[in-house]
């Protein structure tokens, strides 16, 4: 049984990232598709998902077709209920269910401002207010998480679950940008950073050339991908 991901240009798609995250760190067999959303050829490639228009898509093995990250994870999470992909505690079950919610409809600001791009950082980006707002209220809703988290683990609710994957690529902007987060803010970030999931993704990004970047990818000075921030 293995499912197939659709996804976007591993550098510069967070939210395929999001959903690659879950079949990896989950160790769900899969096959990755990539579609060429940068380079003109997103219809073509996605002329068999149709009515997808965006990546991800998840492909499951009897052939349904998922669209959305946030519908891809709940789909997941129900194949595998003995993954844990959600917090077993109830409490902390519906605070990940809304702050991932929260996640997947808001903080414009950042994600418009602050295009996710793993293969450098930014050094010269001043957040704009509505950016720093975002930043807030995101540094609000991992506090309310680690007051619910069932164990001591790095992550929002101690144990990986989906509300990680769905801010990884946060924490990635938050690292690229040098974005201001202080505390276990800083640490939550620096724990995305030393995932070695996202540094297998970022190796698979490093693969897969591209004759037309983003403009967003070569915006601004830049140097090499930080370590820790
Ligand atoms: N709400 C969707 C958003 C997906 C999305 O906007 N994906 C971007 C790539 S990160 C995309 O496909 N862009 C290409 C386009 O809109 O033409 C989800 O959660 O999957």
């Amino acid at each position: 049984m293995s499912y197939d991901l659709h996804v976007g240009h591993a550098s510069y798609s967070s939210w395929s990232l999001r959903a690659w995250l879950l079949l990896h760190r989950y160790g769900l067999a899969h096959r990755l598709r990539r579609v060429d959303i940068y380079e003109g050829g997103k219809a073509a490639d996605l002329a068999a998902l149709h009515p997808a228009d965006t990546v991800p898509v998840l492909v499951l093995p009897d052939g349904t077709a998922v669209g959305d990250s946030l519908a891809i994870a709940e789909t997941l999470a129900e194949r595998h209920p003995a993954a844990g992909m959600w917090p077993a505690d109830p409490a902390a079950r519906a605070t990940a269910r809304w702050i991932t919610a929260a996640m997947h409809s808001g903080f414009s600001a950042l994600r418009g401002h602050c295009p996710m791009v793993l293969t450098r950082q930014r050094r010269d980006f001043v957040p704009p207010p509505g950016v720093l707002a975002d930043l807030a209220r995101i540094e609000a809703l991992w506090s309310l998480a680690r007051q619910k988290a069932c164990d001591d683990g790095p992550w929002l609710f101690g144990s990986y679950s989906i509300a990680d994957a769905f801010f990884a690529p946060v924490a990635m902007r938050i690292a690229g940008y040098g974005l201001p987060v202080a505390g276990a803010g800083r640490r939550y970030v620096n724990a995305h950073l030393a995932d070695l999931a996202i540094s297998r993704w970022r190796a698979i990004g490093a693969d897969w050339p591209l004759a037309r970047l983003p403009e967003y990818a070569t915006a601004g000075a830049a140097q090499p991908w930080p370590r820790a921030i």
